[in-house]
């Protein structure tokens, strides 16, 4: 069995990764990562042990990340902007031990119970155990269902190793890369596949902490970059690019453009090709199994493909029964393979509703593949799942939220077709008395976090209803 990161066995001198000004070589951030172990272990933290991460944008965190997973601690992934339920909520299920944090200031009071230590600044020479890539969790990603509160997907060293493996075959990623992308670093897309995988192939890694475009535009001064974004990153890089030649030559300049998280729109794939002479490349994932099918570099693809299956990865696609749909068409995507998730913390019943005793897990996810294996998705099975910028979020959490204002009597939210994010949030509410929608946005985004508020809230007299009384959404304007 092989280390989780073979570059922290033996560093050189390159820098291996860079935020804003600030820079590490392999060999800083090895003597970082013991730095890291040997504080925890200094507080009695037993390898094993579910230690959180805050992360908040800077070099510390993901120092704090790459550590955690090299020397054989769980991150949990606290996402700074989590609304008090919330974090709540991922406290008290994944019950970490501690939490480290760039700025542990910033944690006071949000967290009852769970100490909070600042990332270790020093850098120390010795020997550590460098995690290997087992069977046992890595993290604990928490991601959102159709209603209730988030639950932890825990995602085995193995999983990602084989995964990230998997892709660096499909793009051709080796050390001599540089990943360039300005994604959050609590989710699977910024963190298993930006990070580690960065480090996993050997190479770099320079994070933008903030998406900007003129900032992205910067970013892309080593010989060999891959790009990694969110369509709506793309669509705001093309709107972007028809002003600015600088970012055109960027984008050029790039190895490899890759989007996921959500479906790319023709659109801004064939803007983007016009401006640059370059085709985004597709890949498909899920928080539970991390990355399914990928566009093969220097293939041809047709559109709309998110790729052919991650090599080790079995595919097929599922009817309501879970019975194979006929060849050619349509169905629910399964996945069997090493990287799917070993399941959700604290829920056997989440758990066995999504994965069966032989191992496929059922995506929820629409498509069709064709003769040679490249999956198109053509839709979700549930309606009341929203992406909105990348983000999966729940249409339940966003009408509990509303629901607790006090002037809020009933809510319906679904999402919208949406040019820049895909899909905006947009709540229906029944209200006693004046309420300002702008007023209810904010409400969510404090109560949630800023990016499940709805950008649009309409207050309506009555909610469409079925004779069993059952909100009907499709009925809603
Ligand atoms: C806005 N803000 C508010 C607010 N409205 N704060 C409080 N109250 C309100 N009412 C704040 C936000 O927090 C944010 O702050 C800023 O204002 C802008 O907010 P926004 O409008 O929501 O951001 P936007 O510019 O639209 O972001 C677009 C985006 C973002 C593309 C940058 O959506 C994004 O980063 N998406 C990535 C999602 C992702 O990584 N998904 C991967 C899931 S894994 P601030 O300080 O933050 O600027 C997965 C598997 C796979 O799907 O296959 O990959
Ligand atoms: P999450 O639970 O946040 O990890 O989101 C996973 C979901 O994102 C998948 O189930 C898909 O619906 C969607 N997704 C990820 N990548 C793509 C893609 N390339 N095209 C379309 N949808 C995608």
């Amino acid at each position: 069995m092989t280390v989780l990161f073979p570059l922290l066995e033996a560093p050189d001198d390159r820098v291996v990764l860079r935020v804003g000004e600030l820079t590490l070589t392999a060999k800083e951030l090895q003597r970082r990562c013991i730095a890291h172990a040997r504080a925890l272990e200094a507080n009695s933290i037993p390898r094993g042990a579910h230690v959180g991460v805050w992360t908040q944008p800077s070099l510390d965190t993901c120092v704090a990340l790459i550590a955690n997973a090299a020397t054989g601690f769980v991150t949990v992934p606290l996402d700074p902007k989590l609304g008090p339920r919330e974090l709540g909520h991922i406290a008290a299920d994944s019950k970490p031990v501690v939490t480290v944090a760039a700025e542990p200031d910033a944690v006071k009071g949000k967290l009852a119970g769970v100490p909070t230590l600042a990332v270790t600044q020093g850098e120390v020479d010795g020997v550590v155990q460098w995690r290997e890539a087992d069977r046992a969790p890595l993290l604990v990603l928490y991601t959102s269902g159709t209603t209730g509160l988030p639950k932890g997907a825990l995602i085995a060293a193995s999983s990602v190793a084989f995964d990230l493996d998997g892709l660096a075959k499909a793009w051709a990623w080796t050390h001599e890369d540089t990943v360039v992308h300005a994604l959050p670093l609590f989710h699977v897309h910024g963190l298993v596949l930006g990070l580690f995988g960065a480090l996993r192939a050997g190479g770099a890694l320079h994070w933008l902490p903030r998406f900007e475009p003129a900032l992205v535009a910067q970013a892309f001064s080593a010989r060999r970059s891959m790009f990694f974004a969110v369509p709506t990153m793309y669509h705001r890089l093309s709107e972007a690019a028809v002003r600015d030649p600088s970012l055109v030559a960027a984008l050029q300049s790039a190895r490899v453009l890759v989007s996921g998280s959500a479906a790319l729109p023709q659109r801004d794939q064939l803007r983007l090709e016009q401006l640059t002479g370059k085709r985004v490349i597709e890949r498909y994932g899920l928080t539970e199994t991390i990355i399914n099918t990928a566009v093969r570099v220097g293939t041809s693809f047709p559109p709309g493909s998110v790729g052919q299956a991650v090599d080790g990865v079995e595919l097929k696609l599922v009817d309501d029964a879970r019975q194979p749909t006929p060849v050619g068409s349509m169905g629910e995507i399964a996945v069997r393979g090493p990287n799917v998730f070993l399941g959700y913390l604290n829920r056997p019943d989440a758990t066995a509703a999504v994965l069966d005793a032989d191992g496929w897990f059922f995506t929820g996810d629409l498509a069709t593949i064709d003769d040679a294996g490249h999956v198109r998705i053509v839709g979700r099975r549930a309606t009341d799942l929203i992406k909105c910028g990348g983000y999966k979020v729940g249409a339940g959490e966003v009408e509990a939220a509303l629901l607790e204002h006090p002037s809020v009597r009933e809510a319906a939210v679904v999402g919208r077709p949406d040019p820049d994010l895909g899909e905006r949030i947009v709540a229906f509410v029944v209200v006693s008395g004046a309420v300002e929608p702008k007023h209810l946005e904010d409400h969510v985004a404090a109560l949630t976090s800023p990016h499940k508020r709805p950008r649009e809230v309409h207050v309506v007299a009555e909610l469409p209803r079925n004779a069993m009384g059952k909100i009907v959404k499709s009925r809603l304007p």
